[in-house]
């Protein structure tokens, strides 16, 4: 009986597919070698069990998108995760990696660790991204405080997690999957250690879903859009930008403009502001480029 799966990784070979739970070492019908398809991890493949956990893949389904880096299939969504203190949030990196995932529209979740460190109230920005809709989470690797919430929007389906280093990711693959810390203990060393630059990408069960092993988005330049486009990636910017004088405003200079008119009147959070006339002038100046 046909089953469907998705690839983790390919190696020597050999492909290795999650299909009901359970990772199957595949090899190919005669017809794939011949073809040579380029099979990336998250390709959806429809396979055939034989002895064991072995079987041949059949059939490869169509993509619904793909990362370049890492260069994976099908990804349904990126964590971003950022710790509340050591070392500080920085929102000029979490914007411009919002901006990225906003262009390929995937799903994001913004994960805020280390809340066993926070005494005070939360910071406000958390509270703001959460208004303007994103899925927020506060999360403690040590306590364990909303690795369950992380878990629910994993399962299922392929992720990526990006963040700066040291903001516990690697912690938070093990919270969330205590049994494998050999194995991710593994894989963030890899990570870590980064002279393995032709290492394969793989997708690892983490929860009832697959997420990267190695974190994504690292590039910090924007993808390539005209300037008119950047805007699309705020989305609180949509509600004021209907009542700005010019239907080409930019936001930046021009008069009458109601997205400026919300930030001094503290509806849009100042670094957001800023960040986003950051952003334009990259986008300009790389408009000029191309
Ligand atoms: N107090 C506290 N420390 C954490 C938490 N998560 C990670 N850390 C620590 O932060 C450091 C970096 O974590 P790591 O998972 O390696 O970050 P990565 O670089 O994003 O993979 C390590 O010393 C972890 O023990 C947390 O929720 N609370
Ligand atoms: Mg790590
Ligand atoms: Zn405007």
């Amino acid at each position: 009986m046909l089953i469907k799966g998705t690839l983790m990784k390919g190696y020597a070979g050999f492909y290795y597919v999650y299909a009901d739970d359970r990772v199957w070492e595949c090899s190919l019908r005669g017809r794939f070698r011949v073809r040579k398809q380029n099979f990336i991890p998250g390709d959806r493949v429809i396979i055939l069990p034989g002895i064991e956990t072995k079987a041949t893949i059949e059939k490869v389904l169509e993509r619904k998108n793909s990362l370049v880096r890492p260069n994976i299939a099908n990804v349904d969504q990126a964590l971003l995760v950022f710790a509340q203190k050591t070392p500080d949030p920085d929102y000029n990196l979490l914007d411009r990696l919002l901006v990225q995932i906003e262009k390929i529209a995937i799903d994001i979740l913004l994960v805020f660790t280390k809340s066993d460190l926070i005494k005070e109230l939360t910071d406000p920005a958390i509270d703001y991204y959460r208004r303007v809709g994103y899925k927020t989470v506060s999360v403690s690797n040590k306590t364990g405080q909303g690795v369950s919430e992380v878990a629910e929007f994993l399962k299922g389906r392929i992720s990526v997690l990006a963040g700066p280093s040291g903001s516990g990711k690697s912690s938070l693959l093990n919270s969330l999957e205590p049994n494998q810390k050999l194995k991710t203990g593994e894989v963030s060393e890899k990570i870590g250690r980064g002279k393995h630059t032709t290492r394969h990408v793989e997708l690892i069960p983490v929860a009832g879903g697959l997420v990267a092993d190695t974190p994504g988005f690292s590039s910090l330049n924007l993808p390539e859009m005209k300037r008119e486009e950047l805007q699309d990636y705020f989305p609180e910017f949509q509600e004021y930008r209907k009542n700005c004088r010019f239907k080409s405003c930019l936001h930046d200079q021009e008069p009458a403009c109601a997205v400026k008119d919300a930030l001094e009147h503290s509806q849009i959070l100042v670094s957001r502001y800023e960040n986003y006339i950051q952003f334009l002038k990259e986008v300009i100046e790389n408009e000029r480029r191309y």
